[in-house]
């Protein structure tokens, strides 16, 4: 083991090897919680040929590595827990070409999402994915997870903004994928095939992502649901007029803790059990047809109340109740379950998740929320107060098979948004074939044979 930490220090250069332990601790662990931290050491490459190093001599002693960005991940995807390297990609943070005529920015893995936001909104462009954990997560683990966010009704995900990347594979060769090209119609992408891969076939070094024009301002609509089916005929009303932004939803029990923990006023004067939050172009027409739809929605009894964001902050602040709910709800280290479904498909899966849920944990608290847009839905099952965390999870590990189950029966997934990891790895098979997942160890195969990049990630360790 020293020498292989002798040799990386050698070739990275003794700074960008940690092995203290507050490193270990907080590069070894993403935000599940879930897995206690324990890599061999943390490497900080600052560029691909260092990359490409670190790959070499891992495969050289048969050494695992984990690729690292900003560790938001809620899967399990980047935690280092059994003597891996850690290949953190935080020094590689720079934007390093914009082209205003191509609007593409090309950049290091770890810029984080908010900084390549703020750069295209100072060129009068916009990077259209987002998500609450914008501010610390980084563009090379948004790739390898193919993030999702608040804005996949209008933008799509990250996959449909990377014209191109720079990657170094399990077998140390770098990799020049698509080139910011549009059209490039040369047998296999590969660059779609790094998107989503958790890490697990090569490490993501440069990105050239496209950039969106700036968008107009945001007109949010905060309207009270009486019953989850309701939102149905809601979002068809909406679709049918208007190009939406967003189309969110949250239960009361949700928004209860969050304005709890904010001391903040109710946004409706009358409570409703779920909540629609709906995002728009701010623009006359837009507005007097969607008050048109208000109208129909009280009169079919879809909504029972509402509000309209009447300037920027308070559209700020109606976005604010949604994106707090992850981390206020954190203090109840909550179970959690990420899915999807057809939209037409929610309300007979909630419904039956909700049978089910009620059956198993009597008495535990259970907040729904997600982007009812896509048909994604993330539900938390809050800890009570007196259980131990370990039983808590014990318990909730049953559950998660009959949710898949049911995931199954309806022709959703078992990860929407937040990928496999290690957390979701064992459920694959309720989603995928038995074919596809052969096919996807043979991927794997091919670009990492020694399979020395993230093992056991996203797909079991081959027996
Ligand atoms: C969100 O939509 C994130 O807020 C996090 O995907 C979801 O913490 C969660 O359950
Ligand atoms: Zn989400």
């Amino acid at each position: 083991m020293s020498a292989l930490l002798e040799q990386l220090r050698e070739a990275l250069g003794a700074d960008a090897v940690l092995t203290e332990d507050w490193a270990l601790q907080s590069y070894g662990v993403d935000r599940t919680r879930v897995w206690s931290p324990a890599p061999l050491a943390v490497l900080r490459p600052d560029s691909i040929e260092a990359v490409q190093a670190c790959v070499r001599l891992a495969r050289q002693h048969g050494h695992a590595l984990v690729p690292s960005g900003g560790r938001t991940g809620l899967s399990g995807g980047a935690v280092a827990t059994q003597g891996e390297l850690v290949l953190s990609l935080d020094r590689m943070n720079k934007l390093l070409d914009f082209n205003p005529v191509d609007q593409c920015v090309t950049l290091q893995a770890g810029v984080i999402t908010a900084q390549l936001q703020a750069f295209a909104r100072e060129q009068g462009l916009c990077y259209p994915v987002d998500f609450a954990s914008a501010g610390s997560s980084q563009m090379g683990g948004n790739i390898a997870t193919n993030a999702g966010g608040i804005k996949v009704i209008r933008y799509g995900m990250t996959r449909d903004w990377v014209r191109g990347l720079k990657v170094v594979t399990g077998r140390g060769e770098l990799l020049d994928l698509n080139q910011g090209l549009i059209k490039n119609n040369t047998g296999l992408d590969f660059r779609h095939l790094m998107i989503g891969s958790e890490g697990t076939l090569a490490v993501i070094c440069e990105a050239t992502m496209a950039l969106a024009a700036a968008p107009a301002d945001p007109l949010l609509l905060l309207l009270g649901v009486p019953r989850f089916s309701a939102l149905m005929p809601l979002l068809g009303a909406f679709k049918s007029a208007l190009q939406l932004n967003a189309f969110e939803c949250f239960s009361d029990a949700g928004l209860q803790k969050v304005l709890a923990a904010q001391s903040r006023q109710a946004p409706l004067s009358q409570p409703a059990p779920f909540y629609a939050l709906i995002e728009l172009d701010d623009d006359p027409s837009v507005l007097e047809k969607a008050m048109a739809i208000f109208e129909e929605g009280l009169d079919q009894q879809w909504i029972t109340d509402g509000v309209v964001s009447q300037s920027l902050s308070q559209a700020k602040e109606l976005w604010l109740l949604r994106e707090s709910l992850s981390d206020t709800l954190a203090a109840w280290t909550p179970y959690k379950n990420d899915i999807s479904v057809r939209v037409s498909r929610l309300p007979a899966f909630v419904d039956e998740v909700e049978q089910l849920v009620c059956a198993r944990y009597q008495g535990f608290e259970v907040v729904w929320y997600g982007h009812i847009g896509d048909g994604n839905l993330h539900l938390n099952i809050l800890k009570p107060e007196h259980c131990d965390q370990e039983a808590f999870l014990q318990r909730c590990a049953t559950v998660t098979e009959d949710i898949s189950a049911l995931v199954q029966a309806h022709g959703g997934s078992i990860s929407a948004e937040h990928g496999l990891g290690l957390l979701k790895r064992d459920y694959l098979h309720y989603t995928r074939s038995a074919q596809d997942i052969a096919l996807m160890q043979q991927v794997k195969q091919v670009f990492d044979p020694d399979g020395i990049l993230n093992p056991g990630k996203m797909l079991a360790r081959p027996a």
